[in-house]
C-alpha cells in the first residue's frame, strides 16, 4: 500500500487516486516508473512497466517478504499475485490461472519467469527428492523453449514467437508434482525469412556459435551463420545473448530434463539438415530442374538417416493421384521447387518444436497420482503469449496474434470487468454502471462462423482452382465492407495509406493494423508435399520418424483435406479461453515504456496509448466503485466465527447473515461493507486483513485449547 511505501513513490494502488482520470494515472505511473517502482497494483491486478535494466528487488529476502502475506500487507510485486495465487490454490483448493499480457516487450516473459521462481522457491519446504527434480525440470524448460522458440525481432531482442501455456500440478501440501506446457502457433515462417535486422529463431545461431569444432564438422556445418541464407540476415546483430554459452547453457538443461544423448544428437541434425537445406539451389535444364549441389543433398541425407537419391527425388517430384486413380510423378518448375524446400525447412522445424515440448511434457506429466490417498490435484496456469504486434508489414501471423489478443483481452472484460458488475445487479447492490469498450465485436470478425474472416479464408483455400490473394481480399471487401472494425475502399476511398488491391486494416481494440494480404493464403493452407512426409517417416533416425506419423500414408490415402493454420489456431485459442475461463485468474498487465529499450525515457503517448486499450482506466473504475473482497455469508462465517464472541463456537441468530452482521458490528467496520443477497461484500482489503490477523492470532490458543481438552486436562 501507499503507506508502506511512503507518498513520494506515487500510489502504490491506482485504486487511490485522488480522482481516477487518464493524467492522473499517467503521473503517477511515470513517478513510480522513474523512483525504480515498476510495479502498481489495481486491486489484485498488477500493472508492470519494463525497467529494462536489472532490478534488485527478487532476491531472497523478497521471497521471504511476500511469502504466505496477504496482497495488500506489502508493496505491488509480481509475487504478490503469485502468492495470492498459490494462497487461493492451497487454502481454498481452486485451480487458478495467472494471464500475463502486453505488446511485445512489455516483459510479459521475464515475468512469467520470476512468478515461476517465486513458486519454486516457496515450495516443497522438507526438500522432497521427486518435487525438487519437477521444480528443476518446470524451470529449466524456460531455458530450452526460449532456444528453440524465441529470436530477436525490431522490437524485442528476447521475443517469444510462440505461445505458451504452462500448467503446475500441487498436491494436497501445496507441493509441484508436475506440469503441462501448451505450446501456440509457433512462427514457422521466421525459420525461411525475416525482416531485415531481424533473426532467426536463437537455436541456429547457438549451435553455429557454441558447437565444438568436432560437432560441426559431423554435422557439415561451417560456423559462420553468414554462410547459411536462412541465417544469414541479423547474423552480425549484436543481441546482448552470448549464444555460444547459451548454447552449453541449453545442451545442459536439456540433459536435466532427461534427452537422452541420442534424441539432443537427433536435434540439432534437423538444425543442421535446415540449415543445408536453405543453401541448396535448382537449377533450370529447359524444362527440367535438377539440383547441382550433390554434395549438400549427401549431407542432408546422412543427417536424416535417407538416401541421398529419396532427397533429390522429394525435392525436384511430387507424386500426384491422377482423377483416375493412376499415380504419377510430376516434376517441380523452379519456383514449385524453391516453394517446397522452404516448406519442408518450415515444416521440419516446427515438429521439431511441437516434439520437443511433447518431450518436456512426458518428463514432467502428474505420474501415479491417486486423488484418494493423495487428495484433490490442484492447479495454478501461467500464460505467456505473444503480445500484440503492429510492424511496418503485418502478415499472417500477426493477423492471428492479434485475433489472439483480441480472445485473451474478451476475457478480461469478461471476468473483471462484465462479471464483476453482473454480480452487484444479482446480489441487489446499489451500482452504477461503468462504461467500457467490448471487444466482442471484433472477435467476432475476425471467428465467425461463414461470415468471419478466419471463415473467408478458408473457403478461399478450400475452392478448386486459382483463388489468388487479391481474389480473396475483394470477397473479403464485398463481405465485411459495412463492419465498422474493417476499414474497406467503402469506408475510406481517399485513404492514401492503403492499397486496396493488397491490404486490408482491422480496427482493433489495440489500435489500427494494415495487414498485407500477400502470402494468406499459403500460410492458411501450409501445404506440404506428402513425398516429404514420406521421405522422414522412412527415415532411419527414429526421433526423426516419430515426428511424423503422418508420413506413412500414401498419396491414394491422402483425401481428406486437413485443417487450415488459421482455423487450428482459432480452435486452439478457443480451447485456451475455456480452460482459462474456469479458474480463478490473476492478471499481470505489462507496459512497454518507449520503443529505444531505456531504462529511463517514460514515453507518455506509448505509454498512454497502452493504458487505454489495456482498458485499466476502466479497471480502476470498477474496482474503486465496487467491493475488494466477497465472500458467501456462511463462508465467511466459518472463517471468522471465532474472532466474535456472539457467533463462536454458534451462533443463535435466525441467518447467517445476521451472525455476519454481528462480526462485522463487533469489528467497527460497517461502513465499509454491503450486504448482498447471498454475499457480504467488503470494499478494502483493510477490513478483512483485520480479521485475518485476529484470526491467526487465536488459532494457536484454540489448538492448544482443544489439545487439553482431549488430553483430558479441561
Ligand atoms: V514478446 O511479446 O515475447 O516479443 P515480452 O515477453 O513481453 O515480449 P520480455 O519479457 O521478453 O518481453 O522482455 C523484453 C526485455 O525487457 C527482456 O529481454 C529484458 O531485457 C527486459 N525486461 C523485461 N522485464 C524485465 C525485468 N523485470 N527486469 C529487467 C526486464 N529487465
Ligand atoms: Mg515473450
Amino acid at each position: 500500500m501507499a503507506e508502506l511505501e511512503g507518498l513520494e513513490f506515487g500510489k502504490s494502488d491506482f485504486v487511490l487516486l485522488d480522482e481516477v482520470n487518464m493524467e492522473q494515472f499517467m503521473e503517477n505511473l511515470q513517478l513510480r516508473f522513474e523512483k525504480g517502482r515498476i510495479y502498481t497494483f489495481i486491486g489484485e491486478v498488477v500493472v508492470s512497466v519494463n525497467p529494462y535494466k536489472q532490478m534488485d528487488i527478487y532476491g531472497k529476502v523478497a521471497i521471504e517478504a511476500y511469502r504466505g502475506r496477504e496482497l495488500y500487507e506489502n508493496p505491488p510485486h509480481l509475487y504478490a499475485v503469485a502468492d495470492a495465487a498459490y494462497k487461493a490454490m492451497k487454502r481454498r483448493a481452486k485451480d487458478t490461472c495467472i494471464v500475463i499480457s502486453g505488446e511485445s516487450g512489455a516483459g510479459k516473459t521475464e515475468a512469467s519467469k520470476y512468478i515461476m521462481q517465486y513458486i519454486a522457491a516457496i515450495t516443497n519446504p522438507n526438500q522432497r527428492e521427486e518435487v525438487e527434480s519437477v521444480k528443476n525440470v518446470l524451470l529449466k524448460s524456460n531455458c530450452v523453449l526460449e532456444a528453440f522458440g524465441n529470436a530477436k525481432t525490431n522490437r524485442n531482442d528476447n521475443s517469444s514467437r510462440f505461445g505458451k501455456y504452462m500448467d503446475i500440478n500441487f498436491n494436497f501440501n501445496g507441493d509441484p508434482t508436475g506440469g503441462h506446457i501448451n505450446n501456440y502457433l509457433l512462427e514457422k515462417s521466421r525459420v525461411v525469412q525475416q525482416h531485415a535486422g531481424e533473426r532467426n529463431f536463437h537455436s541456429f545461431y547457438q549451435l553455429l556459435r557454441g558447437g565444438t569444432d568436432d560437432m560441426l564438422s559431423n554435422l557439415h556445418l561451417q560456423r559462420n551463420p553468414e554462410a547459411y541464407v536462412y541465417s544469414k540476415e541479423g547474423a552480425s546483430v549484436i543481441t546482448g545473448f552470448n549464444d555460444g554459452s547459451l548454447h552449453k547453457a541449453v545442451l545442459s538443461a536439456m540433459k536435466v530434463i532427461g534427452f537422452t544423448s541420442e534424441e539432443i544428437s537427433s536435434i540439432y541434425k534437423i538444425i543442421a539438415t535446415i540449415l543445408l537445406l536453405g543453401n541448396l539451389e535448382f537449377e533450370c535444364d529447359g524444362e527440367i530442374v535438377q539440383l547441382p549441389g550433390a554434395g549438400s543433398v549427401s549431407h542432408v541425407a546422412e543427417l536424416t538417416g535417407t538416401e541421398p537419391e529419396t532427397v533429390s527425388k522429394a525435392l525436384l517430384y511430387r507424386t500426384v493421384a491422377t482423377g483416375g486413380g493412376e499415380v504419377i510423378e510430376k516434376g517441380h518448375n523452379k519456383l514449385e521447387a524453391c516453394f517446397g524446400r522452404d516448406a519442408f525447412a518450415k515444416a521440419l522445424y516446427e515438429r521439431l518444436f511441437a516434439w520437443i515440448v511433447g518431450r518436456i511434457n512426458t518428463v514432467i506429466e502428474v505420474k501415479n497420482y491417486n486423488p484418494a490417498l493423495h487428495g484433490k490435484n490442484t492447479v495454478i496456469g501461467v500464460l505467456d503469449i505473444y503480445g500484440f504486434e503492429i510492424f511496418d508489414n503485418n502478415s499472417f501471423e500477426q493477423f492471428c496474434i492479434n485475433y489472439c489478443n483480441e480472445k485473451l483481452q474478451q476475457l478480461f472484460i469478461e471476468l473483471i470487468l462484465q462479471q464483476e458488475q453482473e454480480e452487484y445487479h444479482r446480489e441487489g447492490i446499489t451500482w452504477q454502471h461503468i462504461e467500457y469498450f467490448n471487444n466482442q465485436i471484433i472477435v467476432d470478425l475476425v471467428e465467425q462462423l461463414h461470415k468471419g474472416i478466419i471463415s473467408i479464408l478458408d473457403e478461399a483455400c478450400l475452392t478448386v482452382g486459382k483463388v489468388t490473394d487479391t481474389v480473396c481480399l475483394e470477397t473479403m471487401n464485398t463481405k465485411l465492407g459495412q463492419h465498422p472494425h474493417f476499414t474497406s475502399r467503402k469506408h475510406c476511398p481517399t485513404d492514401k495509406t492503403m492499397d486496396f488491391q493488397r491490404h486490408f486494416r482491422i480496427r482493433h481494440y489495440a489500435g489500427d493494423v494494415t495487414y498485407s494480404i500477400e502470402g494468406f493464403l499459403d500460410k492458411n493452407k501450409d501445404p506440404l508435399f506428402q513425398d516429404f512426409k514420406r521421405l522422414m517417416y522412412n527415415s532411419a533416425d527414429p526421433v526423426l520418424k516419430e515426428m511424423w506419423p503422418d508420413g506413412q500414408l500414401s498419396i491414394t490415402e491422402v483425401t481428406k483435406r486437413p485443417l487450415t493454420a488459421a482455423t487450428l489456431f482459432k480452435n486452439s485459442i478457443i480451447a485456451l479461453v475455456e480452460n482459462l475461463a474456469c479458474k480463478e485468474p490473476y492478471y499481470v498487465r505489462c507496459i512497454k515504456p518507449n520503443d529505444v529499450k531505456s531504462p529511463v525515457l517514460f514515453d507518455d503517448a506509448r505509454c498512454r496509448h497502452q493504458v487505454a486499450y489495456l482498458g485499466l482506466l476502466e479497471n480502476v473504475r470498477v474496482r474503486r466503485a465496487g467491493f475488494a473482497y466477497r465472500q458467501p455469508y456462511a463462508r465467511f462465517l466459518q472463517r471468522y466465527k471465532m474472532t466474535c464472541e456472539y457467533t463462536w463456537p454458534n451462533h443463535l441468530m435466525d441467518t447467517d447473515r445476521e451472525a455476519v452482521e454481528a462480526i462485522v458490528t463487533q469489528h467497527g467496520f460497517e461502513g465499509d461493507v454491503a450486504y448482498g443477497h447471498t454475499k457480504l461484500f467488503v470494499r478494502t482489503p483493510r477490513s478483512l486483513f483485520t480479521l485475518e490477523q485476529e484470526r491467526a492470532a487465536l488459532i494457536p490458543i484454540l489448538v492448544l485449547f482443544l489439545q487439553k481438552v482431549w488430553r483430558g486436562a479441561l
